[in-house]
């Protein structure tokens, strides 16, 4: 692929809201322009684990030996397995510094995941070492070189094959990927195929302690392809929002082992095109790569990423429904809204609507428990466990990450915020079918169900409660890509 030259990069680049970075810090060399584009042509290939390729068994074994040097690593050395996994969370403190349920929670991870992977470079001195993702969607069972429990690469597990699991299904992940707002996109992949594998993989993978699982990168690694494919392949815009942008951390480790002074939001959204790049692969519906042959074509994809757009959460409509409620996860939970399905009539009746409609969910904290997950229905009163997910009320799902922090961590007052439970449902394509099949008509009132689905067919704990704080319709517009190139 010869998109650059060494007359079209500088040592040097310009990005939103931070001004001029080294490109030598993207791209882990020091070098004069020639050696940048070289760097970038042939940045790591972060490839789909699967069976069956000699490029991905490299790619894992490159891995393994990487873990090992790093679990052998003094405890002194901040890039020492337990360290690296330690600024995400730990098993028994929960959540440290990681970023979910925030506007940051694909940037943030991004991050850590970058310098993880040039820890991994250095480390086995491979410096083409891309991570390998898991595609959840396209690849159910996990990758078996995981599963093998003499490997580095294993720790216990509940389940690793994702196969019964809807929130990986194209028939769910599908609508999410069409939704061109970053704040509604992030949500529903955070809440719902995010959350619910690492829920359903379960053990040290289903709390703040996940990064100690070697899965926990691979699984991050295909989070990171989603918003890649989003933002590049599919041509989205991240915000623009300076705030958004300049959100700078402090703490991760270089290569070296040295703590990074300042990496911010708007420093990721330049990874994917100069320090690494993805393997393509389908997630739920297929999409064509965006590939880029030419030096302009390079530039002005650069232009567009580093330019993001007006994007913003905005609600045009709330309609509240039901708040401060104490639900038994083992009995279904329905509630009327004042909504009538006239109220969104314009949304309803047009297929090329420029707005959606969200079940809102917040509760107040996680559950003790999170072995299950939640379906939302529409208007379907009787909606229990053993409804289909094909039934035409079907709107979603999402699943809890997470353990509620232990009383009077330390952790607590600095995190807890991030980490509050919310989820988005979109229930447009659901009101449309339902209208469509003449069971709504503008009089109808809009009704919600929470139905919570044990992973394995049966609660651990029946007697779980969760505490609402809301659940909404709300209504927001489709952000239109003005620049879309
Ligand atoms: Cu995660």
């Amino acid at each position: 692929m010869e998109y650059l030259t060494p007359q079209n990069i500088n040592r040097r680049i310009f990005v939103k809201g931070v001004g001029l970075i080294s490109a030598g810090l993207l791209l882990g060399t020091l070098g004069g322009c020639e050696e940048i584009a070289e760097a970038i042509r042939n940045r790591p290939i972060r490839r789909r684990l699967r069976v069956g390729s000699p490029e991905v068994d490299a790619d894992i074994a490159t891995y393994k030996q990487a873990v090992t040097l790093m679990k052998a690593l003094p405890a002194s050395d901040p890039r020492n397995w337990n360290n690296q996994a330690g600024i995400h969370g730990t098993v028994l403190g929960g959540f440290n510094l990681c970023q979910h349920g925030t506007p940051h929670f694909f940037s943030w991870h991004r991050a850590y995941l970058f310098y993880f992977e040039k820890i991994c470079q250095k480390l086995t001195g491979n410096d083409k070492f891309g991570l390998p993702y898991w595609n959840w969607n396209q690849n159910a069972a996990l990758n078996p070189a995981f599963l093998d429990t003499t490997s580095v690469l294993y720790l216990p597990r509940v389940n690793t094959d994702v196969t019964s699991l809807s929130a990986v299904s194209t028939a769910e992940l599908a609508p999410i990927f069409t939704d061109t707002d970053f704040y509604t996109f992030w949500q529903q992949i955070e809440g719902t195929p995010h959350n619910t594998v690492h829920s359903f993989v379960g053990d040290i993978m289903g709390g703040g302690g996940s990064a100690l699982d070697p899965i926990f990168w691979t699984h991050h690694c295909m989070v990171d392809y989603c918003w890649d494919k989003w933002n590049i392949d599919m041509g989205n815009n991240n915000p623009n929002d300076p705030t958004w942008n300049n959100t700078s951390w402090n703490y991760f480790i270089d290569a070296n082992g040295n703590t990074v002074s300042s990496m911010t939001a708007g420093i990721t959204t330049l990874m994917p095109l100069l320090s690494y790049q993805y393997e393509h692969s389908d997630i739920g519906t297929p999409v064509s790569q965006r590939i880029v042959k030419t030096k302009a074509e390079f530039n002005k994809l650069q232009e567009r990423i580093k330019a993001g757009a007006d994007v913003k959460f905005e609600i045009k409509q709330r309609v509240p429904i039901a708040s401060r409620t104490t639900l038994s996860i083992a009995r279904p939970f329905a509630a009327e809204s004042k909504a009538l399905a006239g109220n969104f009539t314009s949304i309803i009746n047009n297929d090329a609507t420029k707005d959606n409609v969200f079940v809102s969910i917040n509760y107040v904290q996680l559950p003790a428990e999170s072995d299950f997950f939640v379906r939302v229905f529409i208007n379907s009163p009787g909606a229990n466990a053993n409804t289909p997910v094909n039934d035409p009320h079907y709107a979603g799902s999402f699943a809890f990450f997470g353990s509620p922090m232990p009383a009077n961590s330390a952790h607590m007052a600095m995190s807890a915020h991030a980490h509050v439970p919310k989820f988005l449902v979109n229930i447009t394509p659901t009101l449309q079918k339902l209208k469509k099949n003449q069971e709504l008509t503008g009089t109808s009132q809009i009704t919600v169900q929470l139905v919570a689905v044990p992973f394995l067919g049966k609660f651990e704990n029946p007697a779980t409660e969760l505490l609402l704080d809301t659940i909404e319709l709300i209504v927001t517009p489709i952000i239109i890509n003005h620049n879309d190139q």
